[in-house]
């Protein structure tokens, strides 16, 4: 790392001292970071937070995306994939088709398997349960991560009662932990302009709370790369902290790149000529911002660098800049792809390994939850 002489010259002395100390940042600190124009200084101080935590440990999970559905009832306008009812394109997969994409795994059941799809206006919570419960039925080992706060919230709108009573069902069902998504920015003006019809950030934070109390886990994340200021990526990771601070739940971390593709977003940025004040989409902008999160979110274990919507290249250098979680074969991915993601549509395990290894970091094979796994015999370790 940089010493202290260099770290004053930026005038981030005292941020400096408090990442060494192991004190928290202040949103102060964040906002420092982001305007720090020494990249390499910044990414050295969330490379020391993130070896402290993880040493060179660099996670990775054997796991399945599937998405049931791309019918959703919100129209965020960031979103690529969603559909209404009768649309081209739109697709709801049968309960049948769901078990057939968990059980296609060669032999060596996902130690994951995530399972998210929207606000759907027609399918019931009941119809999920025995979906759950048919995937545990085929996969008992397999952890179930499903959903983001968002649908739970949707399904307590549609059972008419609350979202705790939901998360139980859920939780009954099988489903172990929350997916991370649908957090986008929790600042409300930017969140009125990119996903009106979303819950509130603090609903986000307050059901993901909720599932905490009752024993889920859950992911958080933060979309960024819009209309959001550096001051909006820092308040919102401040919120997140604070959350963790009441409620621990959360297992990891993930910064969602905006996928600036086929969406109504993306077409508004694009005919927008005063783009004065925003942040330009680039790779230094993704890796600043993983360390920032790095640094800012001290009690959240994980940070996800997440290949799909970073890019194979960019999420190695991540792991240099903050992240030791690279999330996992995945298989199949829609969300980020119809946004205009140009990643593969899933990667091996030993490409992954080969990934971490590459990076000078060392490989290890976890489930959904953090726990790594035992080594298999050498046939499924290369799967
Ligand atoms: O909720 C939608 C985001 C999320 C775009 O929990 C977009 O381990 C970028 O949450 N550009 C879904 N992002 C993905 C997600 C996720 C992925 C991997 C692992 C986990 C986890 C969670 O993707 C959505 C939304 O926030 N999203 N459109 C877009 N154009």
């Amino acid at each position: 790392m940089f010493d202290h002489a260099h770290y004053a010259r930026l005038g981030l002395e005292k941020t400096y001292e408090r990442v060494l100390a192991g004190t928290r940042l202040t949103p102060e600190d964040g906002e420092a970071l982001f305007a720090c124009p020494d990249i390499h200084a910044v990414g050295a101080l969330a490379f020391h937070a993130r070896a402290r935590l993880h040493g060179d440990k660099t996670y990775f999970v054997r796991n399945r995306h599937i998405n049931y559905s791309n019918v959703c009832v919100n129209n965020c306008r960031f979103c690529a994939f969603r559909r209404d009812t009768g649309d081209d394109g739109a697709f709801t997969l049968s309960r049948e088709d769901i078990v057939a994409r968990a059980l296609d795994d060669g032999g060596h059941p996902f130690a994951e398997i995530h399972v998210v799809g929207g606000c759907h206006p027609d399918l019931s919570l009941a119809w999920f349960e025995e979906v759950f419960r048919a995937l545990k039925d085929v996969r008992p080992r397999a952890i179930l991560k499903a959903f983001t706060v968002a649908e739970i919230h949707h399904f307590a709108r549609q059972e008419a009662c609350g979202t705790e009573a939901v998360l139980r069902r859920l939780k009954n069902a099988g489903v172990a932990m929350l997916t991370g998504g649908g957090a986008e920015i929790f600042n409300p003006e930017v969140r009125r302009r990119i996903c009106p019809e979303k819950i509130s950030g603090d609903d986000y934070l307050r059901i993901a709370g909720e599932a905490h109390g009752l024993g889920m886990a859950s992911n958080c994340s933060m979309l960024f790369g819009h209309i959001e200021s550096h001051k909006d990526r820092v308040m919102h990771l401040c919120a997140l902290r604070e959350q963790q601070d009441k409620s621990g739940g959360f297992k990891c971390f993930i910064p969602l790149a905006f996928q600036p593709r086929h969406n109504e977003l993306a077409r508004e940025l694009e005919n927008e000529s005063a783009r004065a004040g925003l942040q330009t989409d680039t790779g230094l902008d993704r890796l600043r911002t993983i360390a920032v999160a790095r640094l800012l979110l001290d009690n959240i274990p994980h940070i996800k660098a997440y290949w799909v919507m970073l890019g194979v290249k960019t999420a190695q250098a991540a792991l240099h800049f903050g992240a030791d979680d690279l999330d996992g074969t995945i298989m199949e991915e829609h969300i980020g792809h119809m946004a205009g993601a140009d990643a593969a549509q899933a990667l091996t395990r030993r490409e992954l390994e080969d990934m971490i290894r590459g990076c000078g970091l060392t490989p290890v094979n976890r489930d959904a939850l953090f726990n790594p796994l035992p080594k298999e015999n050498f046939q499924e370790a290369r799967a």
